[in-house]
């Protein structure tokens, strides 16, 4: 499926009979991916500890990264001038880039916030920064991601109701200013963040005025922010049920398994997260039967493979006892067979989970998956 003016295309091709789960395909100008998929993050034009040709044997098909760092640094003309993200970092699947709406609130000093855009001092050199959605827009431009996040205000989830209503009117208005700054329409999708924290009306009145721009897909934001698992998909119930069917649909920023799980059951197709290669950092490894951490003194002479069920080259090759030495003598190498097993941990678990759509056995698959996982 290839269309010179749609940049990304979404392919439905089978709903869970039991569930709102989608099959489904999203045809990019850097390849054709399979959904419900997990996109391994990627902030600084790299996956901390991983290589790209690590990504390819695990089968990764798109990769995330930052808006906000790449233009603090190295900055996206720089970028432009290698030749884009994908030829700067040498990935040559599809990338989506986060308009760095998130990372301004969670990594500088000194925000304020107007109806023109964020003025911060960024977290590198301190120095005074203002970034709006026609920013946000250009920089995008300049890194040629496949899929770009409109600026959004990514608020508490615990906002009072006339907090929350007043940001929302303001990321839709940023949405359309976003879509008029777009330069590169033909060849790079803009998505909408649907925000609205815990209020359904709210949530409503985002969903309907982006879905009135006619964008290529939509994401929901604000959630996993620290509200609980039965909140978000309290808000998930209903917000998903708005959002076009012909339209990728991606839940920011999740991914322990229970929640990917329980998203895709409510019909959200994409999903990314720092979890998996932050945790790998500290020796946490996920594994079918729950998390381990290596650095705990039982594997120092734990002669076993590190994960038989997860086909990774490190996982299947070495020991957890060499794996703990790793650990404990500071060797980096350590850090990439950890980063690369997790990222193969969840990835293979979006292809399980996406046979067992095929299947119309996902509510069995979950039951499965949280009694192994815990
Ligand atoms: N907005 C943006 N990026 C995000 C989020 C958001 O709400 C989240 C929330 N989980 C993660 N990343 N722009």
């Amino acid at each position: 499926m290839n269309d010179p003016h749609r940049p990304v295309i979404y392919e439905l091709l089978h709903v869970e009979k039991h569930t709102g789960a989608r099959l489904g395909r999203i045809y990019t100008r850097h390849g054709v991916v399979h959904t419900p998929m997990f996109m391994p993050v990627g902030t600084q034009a790299a996956v901390k500890n991983v290589s790209p040709r690590d990504l390819e044997d695990i089968n990764s098909q798109f990769i995330l990264s930052n808006t906000y760092h790449l233009w603090v640094r190295p900055g996206d003309e720089l970028i432009a001038k290698a030749g884009g993200l994908h030829n700067f970092m040498q990935w040559n699947g599809p990338i989506l880039t986060d308009s760095g709406g998130f990372q301004v609130w969670s990594l500088s000093k000194n925000n304020k916030i107007s109806e023109e855009g964020v003025d911060f001092k960024n977290h590198v050199d301190g120095s005074q920064m203002f970034l709006s959605p026609e920013v946000a827009m250009s920089i995008q431009n300049n890194l040629g991601s496949d899929i770009m996040m409109q600026l959004d205000e990514a608020i508490p989830y615990f906002e009072s109701y006339d907090y929350v209503k007043n940001s929302v009117e303001r990321t839709t208005r940023w949405a359309k200013r976003a879509k008029i700054a777009h330069a590169r329409a033909d060849d790079q999708a803009l998505f909408g963040i649907i925000q609205g924290a815990g209020f359904k009306d709210l949530r409503k009145l985002s969903a309907d005025g982006l879905i009135d721009l006619d964008l290529p897909g939509y994401a929901v934001g604000g959630l996993s922010v620290g509200e609980s698992k039965e909140e978000m998909n309290r808000v998930l119930d209903f917000t998903v049920d708005w959002m076009p069917a012909d339209k990728p649909r991606y839940l920011m920023g999740v991914a322990a398994p229970d929640s990917l799980i329980d998203s895709a059951i409510r019909g959200i197709d994409m999903f990314d997260c720092v979890l998996p290669t932050r945790i790998a950092r500290n020796g946490s490894l996920m594994t079918k039967h729950g998390r381990i951490v290596i650095t705990n003194g039982k594997y120092k002479d734990d002669f076993s493979l590190i994960d038989e069920d997860t086909e990774d080259y490190g996982s299947n090759n070495f020991t957890k006892a060499y794996l703990h030495h790793l650990f404990k003598a500071n060797e980096l190498y350590g850090q990439n067979i950890a980063s690369v097993h997790n990222l193969r941990y969840l990835l293979k678990l979006m292809e399980e989970m996406r046979e067992a759509i095929y299947h119309d056995e996902l509510l069995d698959f979950r039951a499965q998956v949280l009694e192994d996982y815990g």
